[in-house]
């Protein structure tokens, strides 16, 4: 790894212009490594750089440090060729969306990922699967380059690792990822001001609109399933937009004898969105007969039927998997 650190340095000191991508409907992870790369570039090799994404720019980010020089990808011109153009968190090239085209047509390209599934589309491929988000691959290149981390960079890797890491308790929580906190945190970090700033920042609607929702919920097979209902009517009371809905399915899970959790949400008339977790039955045949997919513990699909219609076969089909 170490020749490719730097040969992806001696490519940034002569490249003249560059670009770093962001994948569709953009996480913790892709938005902190996007800026953490960005400003470190700017900072030490005094480099343009464009920062994008595509699809819905969550505002729920908007405490990261420059934030606001992010671009959607449809408003970069598909004409500027760029001499370097570099992918985080990217897992398959389609996740650029349109800016797949301008990254095929860059100089030179580069790919910083943690997705095991990743290919290497890139002419370097930085690739660890075992690091538990971008940001730690991001904060061992700047060391290898010996370069001063500073704070704004810190706290921009440290939400790479608080959201990729959901608050420090998924899997990928490892030993390393506490030796990087610690390090982050002295470089200034405020654990604190980051978490408030990233999961306590709802709106009170919200708020409001995910506790309905829940008490709402009905639980079947003695608790072990949880179905939640959101209809058009929930929605336009709440004045609910599309993030409102997130979590609502952890928080279901979080009842001990729940195994399998479900949210339906009816989108347009005759259909429903259909987002679903389970503690250990594998949901993938499941999705998979509605057309939609995921993975073994969290997936969804959309099944095109009038929510009640939906809600009665979605249970029927999980229960008869439980049984
Ligand atoms: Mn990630």
């Amino acid at each position: 790894m170490e020749n490719l650190y730097s040969e992806l340095k001696n490519k940034i000191e002569s490249a003249e212009n560059i670009i770093i991508f962001s994948h569709v409907s953009p996480d913790g992870d892709t938005l902190g490594s996007n800026l953490a790369l960005s400003m470190m570039i700017e900072k030490y090799f005094n480099k343009k750089v464009d920062s994008v994404y595509a699809g819905f720019l969550p505002s729920l980010y908007s405490y990261l440090p420059n934030f606001d020089r992010f671009q959607d990808v449809q408003n970069i011109d598909k004409n500027k060729k760029y001499d370097l153009a570099i992918a985080v968190d990217v897992a398959s090239k389609d996740r650029m969306v349109s800016g797949t085209f301008i990254f095929d047509e860059a100089k030179f390209k580069v790919n910083i990922d943690h997705h095991k599934t990743n290919i290497g589309y890139a002419d370097i491929n930085i690739i660890d699967g075992n690091a538990a988000c971008v940001g730690v691959i991001l904060y061992t290149i700047f060391k290898s380059w010996d370069l001063e981390i500073p704070k704004d960079v810190a706290r921009c890797i440290y939400t790479s690792l608080l959201t990729d890491t959901g608050g420090f308790k998924y899997e990928n929580t490892t030993p390393e990822t506490f030796i990087l906190a610690s390090e982050l945190v002295k470089l200034g970090v405020s654990p604190t001001f980051e978490f408030r700033a990233c999961y306590e920042t709802k709106p009170q609607s919200m708020v409001q609109f995910q506790a309905y929702i829940v008490s709402n919920t009905i639980f079947y097979n003695d608790g072990k399933i949880a179905f939640a209902k959101i209809t058009r009517s929930d929605i336009s009371k709440f004045n609910a937009t599309d993030d409102y809905t997130e979590g609502i399915v952890e928080t279901l899970r979080t009842s001990k004898n729940v195994e399998v959790a479900a949210i339906l949400k009816e989108t347009k008339e005759g259909f429903t969105k259909v987002s679903l977790r389970s503690k250990t039955l594998d949901l993938t045949p499941i999705v998979i007969d509605f057309g939609g997919g995921g993975h073994t513990f969290a997936a969804g699909c959309t099944i095109k039927k009038p929510i009640a219609i939906a809600f009665e076969k979605l249970l029927n089909r999980v229960q008869s998997e439980l049984e």
